[in-house]
């Protein structure tokens, strides 16, 4: 196949943008990393060219051609760089792990997203939420998974939920003051799941650090605060 330049717009702060990161580098894919150094102010041209529906990052560049939306850019990796397959080739199969990929967008980093942005009574209500999902996500790892989603090896499903390890700790720090996900109780297979995830070496290359997420995930909790006091 003729070697077609790739691009990836991301921000180092994005969950959604960093299972992408992790797909590239597993497959041995070469890129350009172009950040969008002003996200929620100021835009890029070639983000709003690139993503005129949604305006979001990623956006994987192939070529010339933009791909949005992560998990639809990470199937787009699988199939023009099909070594390493991340998804399985089995239609049912694959079928069930799209399945998984859907409830843990809908249930977990939505969940997480509200979790970041509410205090009081909203916060109160999707923390129970978000238990409830978690505990559906444990029995499937407990009942149907071996080292990862992918097998013996990481694949697509590790990837898209790779982010609950960091990511979680800290919007759970910030928003609750105490442990949800990481509550080895109640979630022990997923805490061991995570674990094996975070210890894969492209993983825990390619993480942002605690103390800057920390930071700027404090600094998005205050501004929507702010906003929903306001309005
Ligand atoms: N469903 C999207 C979500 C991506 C997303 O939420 N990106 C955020 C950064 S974490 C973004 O670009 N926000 C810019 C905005 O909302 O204007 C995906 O999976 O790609």
């Amino acid at each position: 196949m003729e070697k077609k330049e790739v691009k990836l717009l991301g921000l180092w702060s994005s969950p959604f943008v960093a299972r992408v990161i992790w797909a590239l580098k597993l497959k041995g894919i070469e890129y350009e990393y172009i950040e969008e150094k002003d996200l929620m102010q100021n835009k890029s041209p070639l983000l709003l060219e690139s993503n005129p529906v949604s305006k979001m990052v990623p956006v994987l560049i192939h070529g010339g051609k933009p791909i949005c939306e992560s998990l639809n850019i990470l199937e787009y990796i699988d199939e023009v760089w099909s070594d390493n397959r991340l998804l399985p080739e089995d239609p049912y199969e694959k079928a069930i792990v799209r399945f998984w990929a859907k409830f843990a967008e809908e249930k977990l980093a939505e969940s997480a997203r509200t979790i970041l942005t509410s205090e009081g009574e909203e916060l109160e209500n999707e923390v129970k939420q978000f238990e409830e999902a978690l505990d559906i996500l444990e029995k499937e790892i407990k009942d149907n998974i071996k080292k990862f989603f992918g097998g013996e090896t990481i694949g697509y499903l590790d990837l898209v939920l790779g982010w609950s390890g960091l990511w979680l700790e800290i919007i759970e720090e910030l928003s609750c003051g105490k442990k949800i996900s990481s509550d080895t109780h109640r979630y022990p297979t997923f805490n061991r799941w995570i674990e094996d995830v975070n210890d894969v070496n492209i993983i825990k290359e390619n993480l942002p650090s605690k103390d800057q997420l920390s930071t700027y995930l404090l600094y998005i909790r205050n501004l929507a605060l702010a906003y929903k006091a306001k309005n």
